[in-house]
């Protein structure tokens, strides 16, 4: 069977960057100005208060210290927290779709391909900004591919998920060369409003080109060994906001139409499923965890990646072991652990092997086991 390899990635970053020092200001003013404004009903116990946030507790519980959005302005108004992004005529193209095509060009141009060269297109992330048509159809005729384009989500391990299908299509000889992109734009469902969630997520778009050993060039090249998914059921990560919402009858809370969580109980729960994941993937390959030189794990939490990988490692990871780009970057949802490749595989030599891994709400695991083939 032809060997499928991971040729080229691309990252879209915005140009907008908030600092936690920003984004705390502008949270303490939104909530002092809450607070009054509900005093009477909080001193009557009816509401509770807004707490203020803390950029010591952002960086002690987290890793983050800045993100990048795709409009500043919107999201550090203490009076809207929530970016701009102004509405676009249907013959435009989408802010996804532009984001999307920025990432693959890039992923493309280090592979030496063009658009043309390129017959699936699978646009896997968090949320999209529209039902239909599909947005990866929008990028297929944007840069010239063929072939056939499609979106999926399953939150942030949209980009293993698409990645494996990708790899599944290629195997199956339904395409030679495959684009998986993950437009992140996490500031349009983020909850700017409450200090528990404020400070999580970033925008960004990546790209991963994918071909077939016959049809790839002679460049870098990272052969895929293998792909595994799972999923189990949780509550604890949500997001209700959906086509049924004008239909539902009842009352509810808006801050269930954006991103929610019980972070504390994901992190328990999801961590050593994360461990015995990818411990069970790489014994299904016939390889041992020493036998990896690298681990581009989910970037959620930089606490959540040292214990992963101190699970795995049975030690403390050293820091290329395991990159982390949460300082800089935030949670990208499906982009981040591909942000952590993308930045972070310099260093290896052919024959090494690396884990790509992301993990989020579902509760969805995703593992990818790559060699390097060449530089
Ligand atoms: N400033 C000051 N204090 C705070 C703040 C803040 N910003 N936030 C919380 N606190 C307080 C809390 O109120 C609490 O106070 P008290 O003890 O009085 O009740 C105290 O600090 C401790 O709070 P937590 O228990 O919540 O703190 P943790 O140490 O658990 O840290 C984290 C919170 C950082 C969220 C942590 O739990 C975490 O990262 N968990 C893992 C989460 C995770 O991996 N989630 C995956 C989400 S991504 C995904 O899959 C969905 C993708 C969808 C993308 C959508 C884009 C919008």
């Amino acid at each position: 069977m032809d060997r499928i390899l991971l040729t080229g990635t691309g990252l879209f970053t915005p140009t907008d960057g908030i600092t936690n020092a920003e984004l705390v200001a502008s949270l303490t003013r939104a909530n002092e100005r809450w607070n009054a404004e509900h005093r009477d009903a909080i001193e009557r116990g009816e509401l509770e208060p807004r707490d203020l946030p803390s950029e010591k507790f952002i960086e002690k519980a987290s890793g983050i210290g800045h993100r990048y959005v795709m409009d500043k302005r919107g999201v550090l108004d203490p009076e809207r927290l929530r970016p701009h992004l102004p509405l676009r005529g249907e013959d435009e193209l989408g802010v996804q779709a532009e984001i999307a095509v920025a990432a693959a060009k890039e992923a493309l141009g280090q592979a030496g391909r063009t658009g043309a060269d390129v017959d699936c297109v699978v646009v896997g992330c968090s949320n999209l900004q529209r039902a239909y048509p599909a947005v990866a159809i929008e990028v297929q005729q944007a840069i010239g591919a063929s072939g056939f384009a499609y979106d999926m989500n399953v939150a942030c391990s949209s980009a293993t998920f698409a990645i494996q299908n990708a790899v599944d299509a290629l195997r199956a000889g339904h395409a030679r060369r495959a684009l998986v992109l993950n437009p992140e734009i996490t500031s349009g469902h983020n909850n700017f409003a409450l200090r528990e969630y404020h400070f999580i997520f970033g925008d960004a778009c990546t790209a991963v080109l994918l071909e077939t050993d016959a049809a790839a060039g002679t460049g870098e090249a990272w052969e895929v060994l293998g792909t595994r998914l799972a999923t189990v059921f949780s509550n604890n990560i949500r997001n209700d906001a959906g086509f049924l919402n004008r239909c539902e009858d009842g009352e509810r809370d808006p801050f269930e139409l954006v991103f929610r969580q019980n972070g504390r109980q994901v992190f328990k729960e999801v961590c050593p499923m994360v461990a015995a994941h990818i411990r069970d993937h790489l014994e299904d390959e016939g390889l041992a965890v020493s036998d990896v030189k690298r681990f581009w794990l989910h970037q959620a939490n930089l606490g959540m990646n040292k214990l992963i990988a101190k699970t795995l490692l049975g030690r403390e990871p050293e820091d290329l072991e395991s990159p982390t780009i949460l300082d800089e970057y935030a949670n990208t949802s499906s982009a981040g652990s591909v942000i952590a490749f993308h930045k972070h595989r310099g260093g290896l030599v052919a024959g090494d092997r690396g884990v790509l891994c992301s993990f989020g709400a579902g509760y969805s695991v995703g593992s990818i086991l790559l060699r390097k083939l060449r530089d």
